[in-house]
């Protein structure tokens, strides 16, 4: 069977966006937003499998819907929405839990890595994270998500999910979504280790570029970005990580080869290779900041789009989620 080709990608709202989203996923969603219909899902179902202020929370997922507009998102194209006012996510979730067996869950390194030496205090919802996240995407049937390196378990184990279904069903109900895994960028290194992630949730601001950043900010954490003693600049990403990490994110800024970016500044010192990063670096953001700016002056007409994008998904997931239920044998 064919299915309409369809993306589905996500965001949580748990903090500033940062140029590590940007670059590594909302970039691209920029761009694959004119090759096929596109659904960017604001996850704070997700951004609750670990402890979160409920009144940031709401703030959070407002300002996220702001950052993916300024980034260029088109509305009036692509669905952007909040995944706690669609219900079909809620109730795919705990259908496709009962097709998952535990040692499939068992196998996820990120549960692992999240959960810790406590994993008996971790939460179900922790758990089951990865069956809420094949949800997602089944719900519209999505063909393609666009995944980081981290994520690719995650979509995997979601297409494992949906052959149980389907074999479970005797149909070819769901589509099988296929990762499209993202280039160069994939994966934007913090400021002050250049061996960790960029993170929204790292303690130390200086170890990211947020969007809202202003100049002043911009210039100032790439002053303060680690450096080595090595001459010159040069890519390395084993010994020289954080030269490697800047470089990255120069040419991801530019849209040029990394080779390229490499060779133009092989002579240079860190001083003017981080000065003239940060000269890019404001040159792309300011307008993304200003846009931002703008849209969170008014509440009401974000929370207008965000309805909009709400109806518009949940149209979507309607006529999927009564296949699926009649597939299951509920009343429907
Ligand atoms: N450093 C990064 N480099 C490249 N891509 C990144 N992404 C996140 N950090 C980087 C990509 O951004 C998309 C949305 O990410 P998310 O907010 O849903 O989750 P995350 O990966 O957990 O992001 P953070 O910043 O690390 O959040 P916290 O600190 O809350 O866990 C994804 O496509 C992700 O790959």
């Amino acid at each position: 069977m064919s299915f309409t080709p369809r993306v589905f990608s996500g965001v949580q709202p748990t903090g500033n966006l940062h140029l590590g989203n940007y670059l590594g996923a909302i970039k691209q969603w920029v761009r694959m937003q004119h090759d096929m219909p596109s659904i960017y899902g604001i996850m704070d179902m997700h951004a609750i499998t670990v402890p979160q202020n409920a009144a940031e929370l709401a703030a959070c997922s407002r300002q996220t819907a702001a950052a993916l507009i300024a980034c260029g998102i088109d509305v009036s194209k692509s669905i952007i929405f909040v995944q706690s006012s669609v219900s079909a996510h809620a109730e795919l979730a705990w259908i496709l839990g009962c097709h998952t067996p535990l040692g499939w869950l068992n196998r996820m390194t990120q549960f692992k890595e999240k959960a810790g030496k406590q994993k008996d205090m971790a939460s179900l919802g922790l758990y089951g994270y990865p069956v809420l996240m094949a949800a997602d995407v089944l719900a519209y049937k999505a063909t393609h998500v666009p995944v980081g390196e981290d994520q690719k378990q995650h979509l995997e184990l979601a297409r494992d999910i949906a052959g149980a279904f389907n074999r479970a069903a005797g149909a070819e109900i769901l589509p099988l979504p296929e990762p499209m895994i993202l280039p160069t960028a994939a994966r934007i290194m913090s400021l002050r280790d250049g061996t960790k992630k960029m993170s929204k949730s790292d303690a130390s601001d200086y170890s990211r570029i947020n969007l809202t950043d202003d100049a002043d900010a911009i210039a100032a954490k790439f002053k303060k970005a680690k450096s080595d003693m090595v001459e010159g600049i040069s890519y390395d990403e084993e010994s020289r990580p954080e030269a490697s990490n800047l470089l990255q994110i120069y040419a991801a800024l530019a849209d040029e080869p990394l080779a390229k970016v490499s060779d133009a500044f092989a002579s240079s010192n860190f001083s003017s290779f981080k000065s003239a990063l940060a000269d890019l670096a404001v040159a792309k953001l300011s307008p993304i900041s200003a846009r931002m700016r703008e849209l969170l002056v008014d509440p009401d007409e974000l929370d207008r789009l965000l309805a909009s994008g709400r109806d518009r998904a949940a149209a979507i997931a309607a006529p999927v989620m009564r296949e699926i239920k009649q597939a299951t044998g509920f009343f429907v």
